[in-house]
């Protein structure tokens, strides 16, 4: 009996080895497992991380994509709105330069130069004494004429209209002279009066106008009359032909 239970504890004793070796194995296994987790883990990250970064590139091209359609959008609206100036200067320039011809065929048919004179046809009508002021007021006086050529000039300018100029004998109601100092000269100028002319109708005709679109156009005419008027400037002395037209005579 004492040998039985000798045998059956021995028997025991070997199977503690086995077990120990089953547990270890387990022990083992749970190694194993813990290696693998620990290698699939940072497979996981870079997962993550790959598809953080992907997410990321896309998210990056979206907003540039946006940017770039608005940026786009606003240029095509700056350059719609650049075009439409545009086309709002040149209309504008269009309109000016008509405007500026027509100015300028209304300026040639006020102001006209002439061998070296520049000469003003009013379009108002003025008593005699009132167009002289005029002129002065613009530095001239009424014109003078001093050759056949500046009276066929101004006859077929005034066209056959009435204007003063600047003949008269209002100081002594005898003598002629011209306002802007010229000397007049009688015998020079005769050939310049309408037949018959000067008159002094009613002794009361002291100013001079022309009256036909002819060389003999001169007619001495109460000074109150209102008439259109020529005032006359020297070109050189006075610099208007080359500020009004832009080139020197
Ligand atoms: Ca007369």
């Amino acid at each position: 009996m004492e040998l039985d239970g000798i045998y059956e504890n021995m028997t025991l004793r070997n199977s503690l080895p086995q077990a120990g070796k089953g547990l270890s194995q387990q022990y083992c296994n749970l190694g194993q497992n813990s290696n693998v987790l620990a290698n699939r883990k940072p497979r996981i990250i870079h997962a993550a991380l790959a598809l953080l970064v992907l997410a990321l590139a896309v998210a990056l091209s979206a907003v540039t994509y946006l940017y770039l359609q608005v940026k786009t959008a606003d240029m095509i609206s700056d350059a719609l709105l650049w075009k439409a100036r545009f086309e709002r200067v040149n209309a504008s320039i269009a309109a000016l330069r008509g405007q500026n011809e027509i100015l300028m065929q209304r300026l040639s048919e006020i102001y006209t130069v002439y061998k070296g004179s520049l000469y003003y046809f009013s379009c108002t009508e003025k008593p005699w004494v009132d167009a002289e002021l005029t002129c002065v007021s613009k530095g001239s006086h009424l014109t003078s004429v001093t050759s056949v050529d500046e009276q066929s000039f101004l006859y077929k300018k005034a066209n056959g209209f009435r204007y003063w100029n600047g003949l008269n004998r209002r100081e002594d109601q005898k003598t002629f002279h011209w306002t802007d100092g010229t000397l007049y000269d009688e015998a020079k100028t005769k050939e310049f009066w309408i037949t018959g002319e000067p008159n002094n109708n009613n002794n009361n005709e002291h100013c001079v106008h022309f009256s036909k679109k002819e060389l003999k156009s001169w007619n001495d005419l109460n000074c109150e009359s209102s008439l259109k008027f020529i005032c006359k400037w020297n070109c050189e002395s006075s610099g208007l032909c080359n500020e009004i037209f832009g080139h020197k005579h």
